[in-house]
C-alpha cells in the first residue's frame, strides 16, 4: 500500500475544506458587524447577501463535502488496510468538486448569487452558480462510489467479518448522502437551471421547496456523521478506555442514514404547500431522529466514564476529572457533547409544532445550526484534523497547548455567538436580513444581544486562524531527524464483535427500507403538485 499517495489524497481535500473555512469565518465577522449597524460605512445590503450568500456555501457544502471526503478516503483506507480503490478516479472527483466550487464561487463574490445556501426558488442566482455546485455535488458522488465498491470488496474478501466500525460508518454516510443528494439534484437540473437559462418562464416554488426539504434535514446528519464516528472510533482509545458498545455504534449509524431522510417537513412546518398530516408524519420522524443522537451521547460518556474509572476516577463524578482533559480528541468531545446539549435541546423545540411558529424564520434559526454545527460539529472536525494531521505529513504537531487554547476559545465564543441570538429569536428578530429599519425601540432592545454577537464572533475568528496556523507550521516544520512512526489508532469495544447479524453489517436491507419510506414521505407530497392546478411564480434576478 502507497502511504504516501494515500496522504497526498486525504491532506489535499482538508486543505481545500480547512482554506474554505477560514475564508468563511472572516465573511461570518463581517456579517455579525454589519448587522449591527455599529459602523455605518458598512452597510450595504448587496454586499452582505454576497457574502453571507458565500459564507453558507463555503461552510455548509464546501468545508463540510471537501473534509468527510478527505476524512473518509483515510478511514477507509486505515481501517480495511487496504488502498483508495482507483486513486485516479478519486482524484478526479477532488478536480471535479474543485472546479465546481470555483464556478460558483465567481457569481457568488461578485453579487451574482446572492441567494443564501438554500438558494430557494424563485430567487434566481447566475446559472454557473447552478452548475458549480452540480459538479461539486458529482464530484462527492465519484466519493461515494469508491467507498460503497471498498465496503463491498472487503466483505467479498473477508466474508463473515465485522466490517471496521469507523468503514461502516464512512459507507452509511455515503450512502446518505447519495439519498440526500437527490432532491436538490432534481431541484437544480428540472427547476433552477432551465429557469437561469430562461428556458422555462416561471416555476413551481412549493414543488421546489419540497425537493430542497428532501435534501435540508439529511444534509445536516452527512455533516454530523463524521463527527460521530471520531466519538466512537477515536474518542475511547484517546482517553485511555474502550468504545462501551459496537452494536449500539452501528444501530445509531442506520438509525441517522434511515431516519434523517424521510422527515424534512420539518423546515416546512410554516409553509402552506404541504398538509398538516403530512407534516405530522413528518414530525413524528424528527423525534424517531434524536434517539441515535441519545445513544451517541449515551455511548460515548459510557466510553469517557470507563476510561476516567481506568484511569483512577473514583465517585459518582470523579471519572470526569481524571480523563486527559489535555488530549485534543478527548476535550473536544467533551466540549462538542456541552454544546449538543443546547444544540439538541433547541432541535426539539424547533421539531415541535407550536414552538416552531415561535421561533421560524427568526435569528433563532441561525443561532441553533451555528451551535450545533459550527459548535458540535466542526469542533470534532478540528479534532480529527489535529490528529491526523501528524500522521498526513510525517511531522509531531506543531503545539498541542495552542490546539487546547483554540479548541476552549471555540466553545467560549461559540457560546457568546449563540446564546444572543437565540435571545434575539425570542425578541422577534428575523433572520435572513441585514439590517432593520423600522420601530426604533424595539431594535435598541437588540442591540446589547448584536454588540455581544460582534465578540463572539471575534473571539471565534481568533481562534479559526489559531487553528489554520498550528495545521501550516505543523507542516511547514523542518522534518524531525527520526523516524515518525505514529500510527492511527482505533479504539477497541469493551466486548469484541466476533459476528454481526448482517443487518449490521451491511446496508442492503436499510437502502430498501429508505426506499419504502420515502415513498410514504415524499411520494404524493410531491406527486400532488403534477395534478393540481399550481401558479408558477417568475423568477427574481439577483
Ligand atoms: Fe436542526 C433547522 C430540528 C439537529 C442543522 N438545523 C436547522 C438548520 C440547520 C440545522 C442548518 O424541526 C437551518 C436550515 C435552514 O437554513 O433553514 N435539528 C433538529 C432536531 C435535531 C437537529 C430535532 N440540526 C441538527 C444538527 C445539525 C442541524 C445535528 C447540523 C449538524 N433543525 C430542526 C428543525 C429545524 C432545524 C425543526 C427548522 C427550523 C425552522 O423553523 O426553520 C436533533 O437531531 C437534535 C437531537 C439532539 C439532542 C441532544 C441530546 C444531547 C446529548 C448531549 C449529552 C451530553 C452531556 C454532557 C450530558 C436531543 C446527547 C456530558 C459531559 C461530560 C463532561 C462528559
Ligand atoms: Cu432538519
Amino acid at each position: 500500500m502507497n502511504d504516501a499517495a494515500e496522504r497526498k489524497l486525504a491532506l489535499s481535500h482538508l486543505w481545500v475544506a480547512f482554506i474554505a473555512f477560514i475564508v468563511a469565518c472572516f465573511m461570518g465577522e463581517y456579517q455579525v458587524l454589519e448587522r449591527s449597524g455599529l459602523i455605518p460605512a458598512l452597510d450595504s445590503p448587496t454586499v452582505y447577501f454576497a457574502s453571507v450568500s458565500t459564507h453558507g456555501v463555503l461552510m455548509g457544502f464546501v468545508l463540510t463535502t471537501f473534509f468527510i471526503m478527505g476524512f473518509g478516503y483515510y478511514t477507509a483506507t486505515t481501517s480495511l488496510k487496504v488502498p483508495v480503490w482507483n486513486n485516479t478516479l478519486a482524484w478526479s472527483g477532488f478536480w471535479i468538486s474543485l472546479l465546481g466550487t470555483v464556478m460558483a464561487a465567481i457569481p457568488l463574490l461578485t453579487g451574482n448569487a446572492s441567494v443564501l445556501y438554500t438558494f430557494y426558488l424563485p430567487i434566481q442566482a447566475h446559472v454557473a452558480f447552478y452548475f458549480g455546485a452540480t459538479l461539486l455535488i458529482v464530484g462527492s458522488w465519484i466519493w461515494c462510489g469508491i467507498m460503497v465498491v471498498m465496503f463491498k470488496q472487503w466483505k467479498q474478501a473477508n466474508p463473515k467479518q465485522p466490517v471496521p466500525l469507523a468503514m461502516f460508518a464512512t459507507t452509511a454516510n455515503a450512502l446518505l448522502w447519495l439519498w440526500t443528494s437527490a432532491g436538490v439534484a432534481v431541484e437544480v437540473l428540472f427547476q433552477a437551471i432551465p429557469l437561469a437559462l430562461g428556458w422555462i418562464d416561471t416555476v413551481d416554488a412549493g414543488l421546489a421547496r419540497t425537493l430542497f426539504a428532501w435534501t435540508l434535514h439529511p444534509i445536516v446528519y452527512f455533516w454530523l456523521i463524521p463527527a460521530y464516528t471520531a466519538f466512537y472510533v477515536f474518542v475511547p482509545k484517546q482517553a485511555g478506555g474502550f468504545l462501551f458498545s459496537d452494536e449500539a455504534a452501528r444501530g445509531a449509524f442506520i438509525v441517522l442514514a434511515v431516519f434523517s431522510l424521510p422527515i424534512g417537513f420539518h423546515h416546512l412546518y410554516m409553509d402552506p404547500e404541504q398538509a398538516k398530516g403530512w407534516k405530522l408524519l413528518h414530525g413524528i420522524g424528527t423525534f424517531v431522529v434524536s434517539i441515535p443522537t441519545l445513544v451517541t451521547g449515551f455511548t460515548v460518556i459510557a466510553s469517557l466514564e470507563i476510561a476516567g474509572r481506568l484511569r483512577g476516577g473514583k465517585g459518582l463524578f470523579g471519572w470526569i476529572g481524571s480523563l486527559p482533559w489535555s488530549n485534543s480528541m478527548v476535550l473536544s468531545a467533551i466540549l462538542s457533547l456541552l454544546m449538543l446539549i443546547l444544540g439538541g435541546f433547541g432541535g426539539i423545540i424547533n421539531a415541535s409544532y407550536a414552538m416552531n411558529a415561535m421561533i421560524h424564520n427568526t435569528a433563532w434559526v441561525p443561532g441553533h445550526f451555528h451551535l450545533i454545527f459550527a459548535g458540535t460539529t466542526v469542533i470534532m472536525y478540528f479534532a480529527i484534523a489535529y490528529y491526523l494531521w501528524p500522521m498526513l505529513v510525517q511531522k509531531p504537531l506543531f503545539s498541542n497547548s495552542m490546539a487546547l487554547i483554540q479548541l476552549w476559545t471555540w466553545f467560549i465564543g461559540m457560546g457568546i455567538l449563540t446564546t444572543p441570538w437565540h435571545v434575539l429569536g425570542l425578541l422577534g428578530q428575523p433572520r435572513r436580513i441585514s439590517s432593520v429599519v423600522y420601530n426604533t425601540l424595539l431594535t435598541l432592545a437588540w442591540k446589547p444581544y448584536e454588540l455581544a454577537m460582534i465578540f463572539g464572533g471575534l473571539i471565534l475568528l481568533g481562534s479559526a486562524c489559531l487553528f489554520i496556523y498550528n495545521l501550516a507550521k505543523t507542516q511547514l516544520n523542518p522534518a524531525p531527524t527520526e523516524a515518525f512512526t505514529q500510527q492511527i489508532e482505533y479504539a477497541e469495544s469493551i466486548h469484541p464483535v466476533k459476528e454481526l447479524p448482517e443487518y449490521l453489517n451491511d446496508f442492503k436491507l436499510w437502502n430498501r427500507v429508505i426506499a419504502v419510506l420515502m415513498l410514504i414521505s415524499f411520494g404524493v407530497p410531491i406527486l400532488q403538485f403534477f395534478f393540481m392546478n399550481t401558479f408558477g411564480s417568475p423568477g427574481w434576478g439577483y
